[in-house]
């Protein structure tokens, strides 16, 4: 089993799509490990996206990832970092595909409804950065 983990972004929190998000979460098989709302910081999102600092949307990122209530989640399932970035769609909702999270909830690049790991070693940092190990029991 593998762990990923994902964010209901501020966008689709706002807008009441976050209960939608869960059930298809659910129906495509994910176990629920970690779960919680919070209302990210400036600092906090600069911490989470700190890769992409040199990249020209880092503050506009980094302002709408701490402008509202957002859910934060630890998935597992077999192979489920690749499987909730195939549930989630491309980065571009007007790219993604039909079906796909980003293309049902997101708005625009930036307003993309989700995040999820891209990759093991993601996981493995964004994991613990907003879950303690008890939370994830
Ligand atoms: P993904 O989340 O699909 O892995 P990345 O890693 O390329 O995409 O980008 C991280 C986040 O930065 C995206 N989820 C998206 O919200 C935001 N982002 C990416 N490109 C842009 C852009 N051109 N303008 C604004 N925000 C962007």
């Amino acid at each position: 089993m593998e762990r990923t983990f994902a964010i209901i972004k501020p966008d689709a929190f706002a807008a009441g799509n976050a209960g939608k998000i869960l059930t298809r979460i659910y129906a495509e098989g994910f176990n629920v490990v970690g779960i919680k709302k919070l209302y990210m910081s400036k600092v906090e999102a600069e911490g989470f996206y700190y890769v992409h600092k040199e990249r020209p949307f880092f503050g506009e990122l980094t302002d709408f990832m701490s402008s509202g209530p957002c859910i934060v989640l630890t998935l597992e399932a077999e192979g489920a970092i690749l499987k909730w970035r195939d549930l989630m769609g491309a980065t571009n909702p007007a790219e993604a595909a039909e079906g796909t999270m980003r293309k049902e909830f997101g708005t625009s690049i930036g307003e993309n409804a989700t995040h999820g790991s891209d990759a093991p070693e993601t996981a493995a940092f964004e994991i613990p950065y907003f879950f303690s190990g008890l939370e994830l029991l």
